[in-house]
């Protein structure tokens, strides 16, 4: 069972006795959500570049991206609009790994993730490099689709599902907060499900 399986990184909210926050209800299918269009990636084309407050600024393609070594993360996800799903299986290159690639210089206090068609969620360098956060290419043993991201999503598991940004294109090291898409359209700033930071 993969519940059992050692070298899943078991993000802490799969822990708790109780896995429901307050407002939640379990939904077993896979809802998708997302602003526009459902964005169609050509993996020959797609670079993952990293930026911003770096000694050097680095681009991989997906063939560089996907040799970098992978992690598994049990997590639930819980969306802002009210579903939560449990037990997620997802497969990727953990931020922690991403980290190695590049020198952070000492300013950087943020990471900003962005997306096809100018979408983009903001994290503290805390939140983003918890050991838990993944830039996913699998969910429960399949490649993403492209309505869930394809070919790799970021995944947070300890917040709101709307940071998990889908059709990731990199992120960018800065030193001031800029709130992201669904943070500046009245999104809270952070997203704490389990203190309804909705
Ligand atoms: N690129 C992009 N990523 C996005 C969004 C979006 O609009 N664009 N919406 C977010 C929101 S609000 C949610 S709830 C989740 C939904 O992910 P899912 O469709 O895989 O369930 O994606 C997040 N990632
Ligand atoms: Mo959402």
């Amino acid at each position: 069972m993969l519940i059992e399986d050692e070298k899943v990184i078991k993000s802490p909210d799969t822990l708790r006795e109780n896995r429901l926050p307050p407002g939640q209800e379990i939904r077993e299918n896979f809802p998708i959500l997302h602003h526009g269009r459902t964005r169609k990636i050509d993996i020959s084309k797609w670079t993952f570049t990293i930026s911003g407050l770096v000694e050097e600024e680095k681009m991989l393609n997906f063939e560089e991206f996907i040799s970098l070594p992978q992690v598994k993360v049990l997590s639930d996800i819980h969306c802002v609009t009210g579903w939560s799903k449990l037990d997620n299986l997802w497969e990727g290159v953990s931020t922690s790994t991403i980290k190695e690639l590049v020198n952070i210089l000492p300013e950087a206090k943020f990471a900003i993730v962005h997306a096809v068609g100018g979408f983009t969620a903001n994290l503290t360098l805390s939140d983003f490099f918890e050991p838990d956060v993944l830039f996913a290419v699998k969910h429960n043993n399949k490649p993403l689709t492209p309505e869930h991201g394809y070919p790799v999503r970021l995944v947070v598991p300890r917040l709101y599902f709307w940071k998990s940004a889908k059709w990731v294109t990199g992120f960018e090291f800065t030193d001031k907060d800029r709130p992201g898409f669904w943070e500046s359209r009245g999104y809270h700033n952070r997203g704490d499900p389990w203190k309804e930071e909705r």
